[in-house]
């Protein structure tokens, strides 16, 4: 049995999690508390390095990162494919993935971060800025969505770095720009898919 090693706000288990549930595997939660330094305990170390989640154990393979985590998924497990079959859609799909890590997980993140202070303590000129920052990576994907149902040709992992933090706009305090169709549509289709129901967002 496939065992993951999660917390559950965590957008990078929530990524998991998602292609866990695409293609229908059973999976044991191990939970790891990281309010309480868990992920940086000696035992959790030996699994991962960096002591952070998720990591996963498929039998003896121990897999961290969820970008790896979820290509490596799908290559064990290939129904239903999250990977384009050509060597430039997986690119494209890595870019935006990698684009998702870089530039919308962390001010998404610095938002909520922000938001579960007491009001009194918070920054907002530091919440407008981070929303700032999604709403240009939002225009970003309007552009890449043009005339398409996902991101790289059939749902795949591209969609799927986005789903956790493009699904709770509303609570990022982020009201999404009436001429952003494509991402509205985008986000619609998502929500529809068990996987990403699934979370409970
Ligand atoms: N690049 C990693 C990032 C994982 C990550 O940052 N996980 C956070 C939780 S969302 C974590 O474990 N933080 C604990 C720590 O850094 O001590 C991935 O994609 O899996």
């Amino acid at each position: 049995m496939i065992k993951l090693y999660d917390y559950p706000d965590c957008p990078f288990c929530q990524k998991v999690r998602v292609v866990l549930a695409e293609k229908d595997l059973e999976f044991d939660i191990k939970p790891v508390d990281l309010r309480t330094g868990e992920q940086k305990a000696p035992e959790f170390l030996k699994l991962n390095p960096y002591g952070k989640v998720p990591v996963l154990i498929d039998e003896d393979i121990v897999v961290y990162d969820s970008t790896i985590i979820d290509e490596y998924l799908d290559e064990e497990y290939p129904n239903p494919p999250l990977m384009p079959e050509d060597s430039a859609g997986r690119a494209r799909v890595r870019l935006l993935e990698d684009f998702c890590d870089n530039s919308f997980i962390p001010p998404a993140g610095a938002i909520l971060t922000e938001l579960h202070k007491p009001e009194a303590e918070r920054d907002n000129e530091k919440i407008k800025k981070y929303q700032a920052d999604v709403n240009r990576v939002l225009a970003r994907l309007e552009v890449a969505l043009e005339g398409k149902q996902y991101l790289v040709d059939d749902f795949s992992l591209a969609d799927i770095a986005f789903v956790p933090r493009v699904v709770i706009l509303p609570q990022l305090g982020i009201e999404l720009d009436a001429r952003l169709h494509n991402v509205a549509a985008w986000i619609a289709r998502l929500r529809e898919r068990p996987s990403v129901q699934s979370l409970g967002l």
